[in-house]
């Protein structure tokens, strides 16, 4: 049995976890997710692993990688899965001394969670749980937008990018929702509300695995 607070080395929290806890924080762009995954990370100490950040931080270092995801990110595009994939593998092989995962971003589609069902359970460290917020296409756009005044992201920018992001989204990547629902994972909750009411509704979702 793992205790929570002997193994990871930034815990701010009492919490005891007698378990990995890995979750999938799923839902469209712009939904929330990077934005609940900070929260979340504070309070549980997993480890927060965001597909997306991981792209930009290649982009910005211009690497090759960064550069092959760039010409995908900035029209709306999944980044192909052989790159996604060998990038999240060796981040998490990375990090073996965590508690857990929050995979943010990841998977988006099916193959990509066949792939992290292997990858986990070669570690022995199922997925605990997917959980989906549940947005508007119209929130999504306004935020999106409203984000991108700032933000610098390309795919923030313009909206005919942000609704092809939505597209790619329900045609490539809710099939994952299913995907974990044949195992009964799945759960979706409201995302739209403050923050803070939000990230109150999440975390009474998790503690149910605690
Ligand atoms: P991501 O970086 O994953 O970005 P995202 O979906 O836009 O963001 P997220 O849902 O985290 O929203 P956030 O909290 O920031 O992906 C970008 C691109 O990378 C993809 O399009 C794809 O090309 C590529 N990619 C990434 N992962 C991949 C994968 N696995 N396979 C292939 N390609 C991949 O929130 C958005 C905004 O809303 C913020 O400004 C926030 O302040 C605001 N907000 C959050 N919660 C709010 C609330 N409750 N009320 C009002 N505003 C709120």
């Amino acid at each position: 049995m793992i205790y929570f607070d002997l193994f990871c080395v930034s815990i701010k929290q009492d919490y005891k976890i007698s378990a990995m806890l890995n979750l999938i924080l799923f839902g469209p762009p712009g939904s929330g997710k990077g934005t609940q995954a900070a929260k979340l990370v504070e309070k549980y100490g997993l480890l927060h692993i965001s597909t997306g950040d991981l792209f930009r931080s290649e982009i910005d270092n211009q690497t090759a990688l960064g550069m092959e995801a760039k010409s995908f990110m900035d029209k709306g595009q999944l980044v192909p899965d052989s790159v996604t994939i060998g990038m999240l593998k060796n981040k998490v092989l990375a990090n073996p001394e965590v508690n857990g995962y929050i995979f943010d971003g990841f998977p988006r589609t099916i193959a990509q969670s066949e792939a992290l069902d292997d990858l986990l359970e070669e570690l022995g460290q199922p997925i605990t749980a997917l959980i989906a917020l549940e947005v508007e296409e119209e929130e999504i756009v306004a935020r999106l937008l409203e984000r991108g005044k700032t933000s610098g992201r390309p795919d923030d920018a313009d909206e005919s990018v942000i609704r092809k992001r939505i597209a790619v989204y329900l045609a490539q990547t809710t099939p994952v929702y299913e995907y974990y629902q044949q195992h009964e994972k799945s759960v979706s909750i409201k995302g739209m509300g403050t923050i803070e009411d939000i990230f109150h509704a999440l975390c009474t979702e998790i503690d149910r695995h605690l």
